[in-house]
């Protein structure tokens, strides 16, 4: 058969709808089948039992999309069935059936439940738009596609996919500045994932003015989706990562506390503000430098009046424990005698007209010219320039405007990217652009610094962008609004892969009230990426700026992430394996509960396993959370609540409604100012009494450099199984010693007084215990205080850590 040949033609009317048509030859190969309609070319191709991808397209050729996906298929075994109507492919978790006469496909799981069906339109083109018709099963809700506003459930409404520079964007607008055309399906019958592969602008319609059918559709290019199945989202999300890539190993500060602003400057106000965070005691690791940190704007250039010397000004900094983190922006300015300019042009690296003309647009430097990352020379030479930064001691890179974004907001289409050599216009592109300034940065930072581990934000990206940086929402605004619909958008950036992401803590434009300050401290320090940042203009928005009440507050918070930050970086490293969310929906863990998707409980999601994190707004004094099944405590005082009900909980501003779930363990260390500093060497260990148990990765290492990849770490198992009344440390793995040479364990809402630490009976000792500091009453009307909580007769013991199994019996 020769598919190639006949699929080029095309309807003879390209204003109308033109569906797939009948299936005139097909032939299986290894990995699947191939063929062809009259119309069109297609090809089914087994990736995994639970990952199955669909091509179509009206070209000669599939044109696939270089960037997202990094695995290939893997040999699995599948059987293939033909008869009368249909074709019917089967692995070990799908069943797909092929309509013969449509090529209308049915996605079952292996006991035969429909997961996900095509309306009988399936797939079907416009003119070059090609679209697939989705059936809507019974219950069904919509979740993912990255860095969307809305709902958790997205069902009824419909979004678009091209990068947009959005500055104060409302908490419904779409599109913003990231596009990743990956979504979860979950209904009464299981969940599934798609990830619809084409760069192109997309749209995802999930039930807007129609209530026929969902779809998905992009304005060039192939179909060319990814069916994923798996029996739970978890393994669903991690499938999906396992095609387009996970997070790196981020350097440990990167976990810890950032201060930006647009922009400080000169240097002695960075130092002041460096200083002040030592001075009030708020640990913190990492200080920013934004645009104005550059000679009129220019990439790689210091503005020698504001900073005469950046690299004597970033030693200091290091010194008081500070990294620094400089902003990147694409555009080049066209200025002659410009180095980077005349350098781009010669040898020919920026985005041109088909003419060969390059392309010019304002940003800040003013005219500009547009490096065209999509080509490797380019990227490379970026990753050469950025020693200019890294001389400096420069130890992360933020790409901002990198959508890109240009005064106007509308790129002509014609303009030519390179796309790894095959030639793309500006649809075809834009939507890659950002991915590769981020892997551009990456690369560059890891070249200038191999033996250290990149740490890059980025504003703009597609699937698959967590593997080269960071990412963060964007320019939100100072609202109580903004506060909780970034929650959504770091939860849905976590179902589509991005695990580090974060917002700007108390909003970039406009000005953050007291209240609203102190809570969104709070909820950041539970956010994979916790950095304050604010606009020019603005009023100063330091965690000391809005008065000693939130002062404390936030410094309570700052502390309590740092104290946390065994556990977070942990779950990094446990992310940085498997893909899974680190601030996590709870429709991860509970989707087929239908509670977690009403408005007032969308936001709650558990950070780190652990906790469930219930947001809520900075002037409520009380407000309703949603505990699914399960046992659960108060963070703050260890009250008990049995699951699967709402309760009604008090959320004073210095109390954010957290909960941990019973059976889970986490860790924590002591007090510390920056990442880099010592603790006291015990490592504490809380174990929640529990029904059903669980496993907590211990994992440390250097904290930065790739050793850890030699096997420079130190990684234990913690097993929590109430059924025996056991906790197991399992032997540790890796050549690192740990840090700690103390364990500290801290049993909630056990009974017993004594427990046996392999084989040797220890009494417990009970002692009071807070996660948070008393805050100081600074209005003497009682009525005022703040409420203080503390655990009281908690059982703790301690013991000498070792490396060696630990097993703990008679834990009751
Ligand atoms: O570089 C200035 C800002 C930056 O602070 C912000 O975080 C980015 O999202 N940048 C956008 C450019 C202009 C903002 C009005």
């Amino acid at each position: 058969m020769n598919a190639t040949s006949t699929a080029a033609k095309t309807s003879k009317n390209s204003a109308r709808n033109s569906t797939f048509g009948e299936i005139l030859e097909w032939k299986s190969n290894r990995t699947g089948l191939e063929g062809r309609s009259k119309r069109s070319i297609f090809k089914i191709t087994v990736y995994q039992d639970g990952i199955i991808r669909v091509q179509a397209s009206r070209m000669e050729n599939f044109e696939p999309n270089p960037y997202s996906v990094v695995s290939s298929p893997e040999q699995t075994a599948f059987k293939l069935e033909e008869s009368q109507e249909k074709l019917i492919l089967k692995t070990n978790l799908l069943k797909l059936e092929i309509d013969l006469a449509s090529f209308r496909l049915s996605f079952y799981d292996q006991s035969g439940k429909l997961l996900n069906q095509d309306d009988s339109l399936g797939i079907s083109w416009i003119g070059t738009e090609v679209s697939n018709y989705k059936e809507v099963q019974l219950n069904e809700k919509f979740l993912g596609l990255g860095e969307k506003t809305g709902n958790l459930n997205r069902f009824g409404k419909a979004y678009t996919n091209w990068n947009t520079d959005y500055f104060a964007y409302g908490v419904g607008d779409d599109p913003l500045y990231m596009s990743i055309p990956f979504f979860l399906g979950v209904h009464d019958q299981g969940a599934y994932g798609i990830f619809f592969d084409n760069t192109h602008k997309t749209v995802f319609n999930f039930g807007a003015s129609t209530n026929r059918f969902i779809y998905y559709s992009a304005e060039d290019g192939d179909m060319d989706y990814y069916f994923i199945h798996q029996p739970s989202m978890a393994e669903i999300i991690s499938a999906y990562t396992w095609l387009t890539g996970r997070m790196q190993m981020p350097p440990k500060w990167a976990l810890g506390f950032q201060q930006c602003r647009y922009s400080y400057y000169p240097e002695s106000e960075v130092y002041a503000v460096a200083q002040g965070f030592r001075d009030k005691k708020m640990p913190a690791d990492v200080i920013y430098l934004d645009i104005h940190h550059m000679e009129a704007y220019k990439v790689f250039t210091f503005d020698g009046e504001k900073f005469p010397n950046p690299k004597a000004m970033i030693a200091r900094l290091k010194e008081k424990g500070f990294k620094v983190v400089v902003i990147m922006d694409p555009g080049i300015k066209t200025q002659k005698g410009y180095r980077p300019y005349e350098e781009g042009l010669e040898n020919g690296l920026f985005v041109n007209y088909p003419d060969g003309k390059t392309y010019e647009a304002q940003v800040w430097p003013g005219w500009c010219a547009f490096p065209d990352f999509t080509k490797a020379e380019t990227r490379t030479w970026w990753a050469e320039e950025m020693a200019f930064y890294t001389e400096a001691g420069v130890d992360g890179f933020w790409t901002d405007m990198n959508e890109p974004a240009s005064w106007g907001q509308f790129t002509p289409n014609l303009i030519e990217f390179d796309y790894e050599g095959e030639g793309a216009s500006h649809r075809k592109a834009r939507n890659i652009y950002g991915m590769q300034m981020a892997r551009s940065a990456q690369e560059g930072s890891a070249f200038q610094n191999p033996e250290k581990r990149p740490f890059v934000l980025t504003r703009s990206g597609f699937a698959g962008i967590q593997r080269y940086a960071a990412a963060w929402t964007g320019d939100n605004v100072a609202s109580e609004e903004h506060m909780l619909a970034g929650i959504r958008l770091v939860n849905s950036l976590g179902l589509s892969g991005v695990s580090f992401a974060g917002y700007d803590v108390g909003g970039f434009a406009g000005e953050a009230s007291k209240s609203l300050f102190a809570r969104w401290m709070s909820i950041g320090a539970f956010a994979p990426f916790y950095r304050a940042h604010s606009m020019i203009n603005t009023n100063d928005s330091e965690p000391w700026a809005f008065g000693e009440e939130v002062e404390e507050i936030s410094r309570n918070y700052m502390k309590l992430r740092y104290k946390l930050l065994p556990t977070i970086y942990s779950k990094f490293y446990s992310s940085s394996i498997t893909g899974l969310p680190i601030s996590a929906s709870l429709a991860v863990a509970y989707s087929q509960d239908e509670m977690i998707y009403q408005s007032a409980y969308q936001n709650e999601y558990l950070f780190c396993d652990a906790f469930l994190v219930a947001p809520v707004e900075s002037h409520k004094e009380i407000t309703k959370v949603y505990l699914p099944q399960g046992k659960w405590y108060y963070l703050y005082s260890d009250q008990k609540h049995q699951g699967n009900k709402v309760i009604y909980q008090d959320c004073p501003l210095n109390y954010l409604p957290i909960y941990v779930k019973g059976g889970q363990v986490f860790t924590m260390q002591s007090d510390i100012t920056h990442t880099e500093e010592n603790t006291d060497g015990i490592l504490s260990i809380h174990v929640y009494q529990g029904e059903t148990g669980s496993e907590f990765i211990h994992y440390e290492d250097a904290g930065e450099g790739l050793n850890y990849l030699e096997g420079d770490f130190h990684q234990r198992k913690i097993h929590y199984k109430p059924e025996q009344q056991l906790l197991i440390l399992e032997e540790a793995t890796g050549s690192r010693k740990s840090d700690f040479h103390t364990i500290r364990l801290f049993l909630h809402s056990f009974e017993s007084d004594s427990i046996e630490v392999n084989g040797e009976k220890e009494a417990l000792q009970t002692r009071n215990y807070a996660f948070l500091e008393r805050l100081t009453e600074f209005d003497p009307l009682p009525e005022h205080n703040h409420p203080y909580f503390e655990i009281t007769n908690l059982r703790i013991l301690e013991l000498p850590y070792t490396s060696e199994e630990i097993v703990i019996t008679s834990l009751i």
